[in-house]
């Protein structure tokens, strides 16, 4: 490289080694950047200087095209999307990257020029897991998508110092490990110290006479501190758009008046140093909100209120002005976790921007959408008011000042009807006084989204019924979709090439649709074979990763049936585990049953306080010891638990699965997002009338799906006219066996009190209907069985499956959101003449 040439702005033609996409630009470019960046020579680098090297060079070719895009983005003024969200589950970046640059094979072929292990470099990045499950990856895909699509975006979120824990197992126990993911340095994240906002924390408010003599408030706060933003850059698949996750960290504020307040208290400032940078620490390990977690609240407000400050100072600078802040910007607000936002842009248009209630509620309501994810009360997050009070009064005040007007309307609506008021109401009042935050989404945002048909009709008909009634234009549905450039080109290269084959290019990872032209091959022999192949051979690589980390072997000729998501009762694993245990006692009466033979396989996390999904881990694994090792099985079945169950090992199972487990209690999952990258991969789904379910089975054809168990509908009827599991457990001898195994002591070393907990809630309480459901999903798996005996067929249903999923792409639901919801347009960013593969 020479330093003549170097151009003195980044948007004149550079020197090709540093941005070029060829093989001898790459190779060049790799060499420059483990020398420059990592200091190393190829004798002396670790596997990790490798990987760093192999991020920069695929960084700096995201860089030319993002300051391209922010180019474009600024001088345009183009209506943005603010993607507001507590997580964002992204996976590795390198292979994505260097996916959507379109460079996969150029660096395949440079690697190995250079001698370099390509998969072994890919292998070694650490994913960022700042989310817990399907929420925070939908966040991850919706950021894909946008950019793909060419839509200006900005998703904005926290940057937590220990994402969600490692798991792995002991004794058959889930034990959490802290992830210290940025302990060796993050290549594709860029520290922004100029781009700080204070944010503000307890204290009082205060009323005044403004120079125009009005009356205006000011909260007059304890505690400030400041949010630092950190920006990774996020490429769309085949364009040169570049959108930006701007995340931020917490830290203590450093103004001068700040450290004058700590004069001679050197221990003081210290600590505050600790309390503000506690603010993005740890991510909350739960998929349901934590109880009255005060730092929770703090985390919340802190990402809000540096957000939307970000995206006034940002509207400011460019367009302006301020009146006009929601032409510039849609808000979405995925869940709750960041209503906050819309009481936080009240005050700083009424506080800060001196602007009146009428015109400050216009704005903010133009602005924000609301994204429901959940049904289950429990999940749904409310504050106690005597929290907020303490911890953010001026806001307590403004949600209160909208709940009066907002219950006028209601009155007027709705006269003399006081228990809708009381229900409607931002604030319970049952027990301790609370706010019910989903009914300030609802109020405060214009556009109300569920995420699959049956949920967003639940949401309109159960939890958000009287809103619907007086709103019911705010209200629809967008189904949720995942990435394909992710879930197939990323994790299943191999169907990838295929399908690349059959299309003629590689246009279908963003026109979905395209993957019909499968259905033509579906009944063709020698597609087959191959289709059987691909999957083979991930089941091998499956098979071989499985047995160096758990010990447990598995066989590519076994079917394999596989339930990976969060651990939680509603999504029922233990049923999963009764079919396994009723298998179990069939070879047992009769070692001599002719039966497919299956893997079972799990993955997923507990929450560290959430004692019953702990405990179904320790049983699934129980249950796997005994079965594995019992010489009458024979192998016949193998029961496995993938530890760690997170995008990067996700990867490993999604193209492996030749069975999808969608087990839900019908009306609890809202969506479900793993049923649709199984189904991508080929995998058939065993599964209920939940969530997206249904429209998968609809879309893939009935025929092609394994349905089992009660609607939602008859779910709520049996509910209501009072549910009583113990009938079934006395009424089903097998269903009774299986249970008493458990109890007998067999899979816990004789101790007959280990799993008590879990058979005494099946058996006396069983919320999510578990014995309900569980003759109708053994005759499903029995069905399934049947039709895995004969290839020609399953493999038929297998292509329909994976041909018919080009509605579940995330482009089309971001397509969505963008017509229906947001009116927001493309902006492609022009193609830069050197970057052209
Ligand atoms: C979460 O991952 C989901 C819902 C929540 O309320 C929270 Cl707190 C976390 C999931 C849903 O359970 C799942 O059905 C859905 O597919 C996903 O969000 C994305 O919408």
């Amino acid at each position: 490289m020479s330093k003549a040439q170097r151009p003195e702005s980044p948007c004149e033609p550079r020197e090709p080694t540093r941005t070029g996409m060829s093989k001898e630009a790459l190779k060049q470019a790799y060499v420059d950047n483990l020398f420059f960046i990592q200091g190393r020579f190829r004798e002396v680098a670790t596997p990790h200087d490798l990987y760093m090297a192999a991020a920069y060079t695929a960084r700096d070719r995201l860089l030319e095209r993002w300051v391209r895009s922010a180019q474009l983005f600024k001088s345009s003024h183009a209506r943005t999307v603010c993607y507001l969200s507590a997580e964002y589950l992204l996976g590795p970046h390198l292979a994505k990257t260097l996916i959507n640059l379109g460079i996969t094979q150029a660096a395949r072929e440079a690697a190995e020029e250079l001698e370099l292990d390509f998969t072994a470099v890919l292998e070694e990045e650490e994913e960022p897991g700042l989310g817990n499950g399907g929420l925070g990856r939908l966040a991850a895909c919706f950021m894909d998508s946008l950019a793909t699509l060419r839509i200006p975006a900005i998703g904005y979120g926290i940057r937590y110092e220990f994402g969600i824990f490692d798991q792995r197992i002991e004794d058959g126990w889930q034990v959490e490990v802290s992830d210290n993911w940025l302990h060796n340095g993050n290549p594709w994240e860029i520290p922004r110290p100029k781009i700080c906002f204070p944010v503000c924390y307890g204290g009082h408010t205060e009323r005044y006479r403004d120079a125009d003599d009005q009356w205006r408030t000011r909260w007059v706060p304890a505690m400030v501190i400041q949010g630092m933003a950190y920006d990774t850059p996020i490429l769309g698949f085949g364009t040169d758009n570049v959108n930006l996750l701007r995340l931020w960290k917490s830290e203590a504020a450093e103004s001068l008046d700040f450290q004058a307040f700590n004069i001679g208290d050197y221990y003081g400032a210290v600590h505050a140093k600790i309390e503000a940078e506690t603010i993005s620490k740890i991510l909350y390990p739960n998929d349901e909100p934590e109880a009255g977690k005060e730092l929770r609240l703090k985390q919340q407000y802190f990402f809000v209120s540096c957000s939307i400050q970000d995206m006034i100072r940002l509207h400011l600078n460019t367009v302006g002005p301020i009146e006009r802040f929601d032409r510039k910007f849609v808000a979405q607000l995925n869940d709750t976790h960041p209503a906050l936002a819309i009481a936080e842009l009240m005050r700083l248009l009424l506080d800060e921007h001196g602007m009146d209630w009428e015109q400050a509620w216009g704005i903010t309501h133009r602005t924000f959408c609301y994204t429901n994810h959940t049904l289950l009360p429990e999940a749904l997050e409310t504050w106690p008011v005597a929290l907020l009070e303490r911890l953010l009064p001026r806001h307590l005040e403004i949600i209160y000042e909208i709940n009066q007007r907002f219950l006028d309307q209601v009155r007027v609506r709705f006269f003399a009807d006081d228990a809708r008021v009381a229900r409607m109401s931002l604030i319970g009042e049952d027990g301790e006084r609370r706010v019910r935050m989903a009914h300030l989404a609802v109020v405060g945002s214009h556009q109300v989204n569920g995420v699959a048909e049956l949920h967003s009709e639940l949401v309109r008909t159960t939890i958000l019924r009287d809103f619907h009634d007086l709103w019911p234009e705010r209200f629809t549905n967008v189904t949720n979709g995942v990435s394909p450039r992710r879930f197939i080109m990323v994790s299943n290269p191999r169907l990838g090439r295929l399908i690349s084959e059959v299309c003629g290019n590689t246009g279908w990872a963003r026109d979905l649709e395209q993957l019909r032209r499968l259905e033509e091959y579906a009944d063709d022999p020698a597609f087959q074979a191959r289709w059987r192949e691909i999957k083979t051979a991930a089941k091998r690589d499956l098979a071989a990763w499985m047995a160096a980390r758990t010990g447990v072997d598995l066989d590519p000729v076994q079917l394999f049936d596989v339930q990976a998501k969060r651990i939680h009762e509603y999504k029922r694993q233990h049923l999963n585990v009764l079919h396994i245990i009723r298998t179990y006692q069939r070879i047992k009466q009769d070692p001599n049953h002719d039966l497919v033979p299956r893997a079972f396989i799990f993955g997923g996390k507990a929450a560290p306080g959430y004692f019953a999904a702990k405990l179904l881990i320790k049983l699934i694994n129980a249950v796997a010891e005994v079965i594995n090792h019992d010489p009458e099985v024979n192998g016949t079945i193998r029961v496995a638990f993938m530890p760690d169950f997170n995008v990067k090992n996700g990867q490993r199972l999604y193209p492996a699965a030749d069975l999808s487990e969608q087990i839900s209690l019908a009306g609890k999952e809202a969506s479900g997002t793993g049923n649709m990258k199984f189904s991508m991969n080929g995998a058939l789904t065993i599964g209920t009338l939940d969530g997206a379910n249904i429209e998968i089975r609809r879309a893939v054809g009935e025929e092609n799906f394994f349905l089992f168990g009660m609607d939602a509908e008859t779910v709520a009827h049996r509910q209501a006219e009072g549910y009583r599991p113990w009938d079934h457990y006395h009424g089903d001898p097998e269903l009774r066996a299986d249970i008493d195994l458990i109890n007998s002591g067999l899979f816990s070393h004789g101790d007959t009190s280990l799993f008590r907990p879990l058979t005494d809630q099946l058996v006396n309480h069983d919320p999510f209907m578990v014995l309900a459901d569980y003759r109708a999903y053994l005759e499903a798996q029995e069905h399934v069985s049947s039709v895995y005996r004969d290839p020609a067929r399953w493999t038929r249903m297998s292509i329909l499956n994976a041909a018919r999923m080009g509605h579940f792409s995330s482009d089309r639901a971001i397509r969505e959101y963008a017509e229906r919801i947001w009116a927001v347009e493309p902006l492609p960013v022009e193609s830069g003449a050197e970057t052209t593969p």
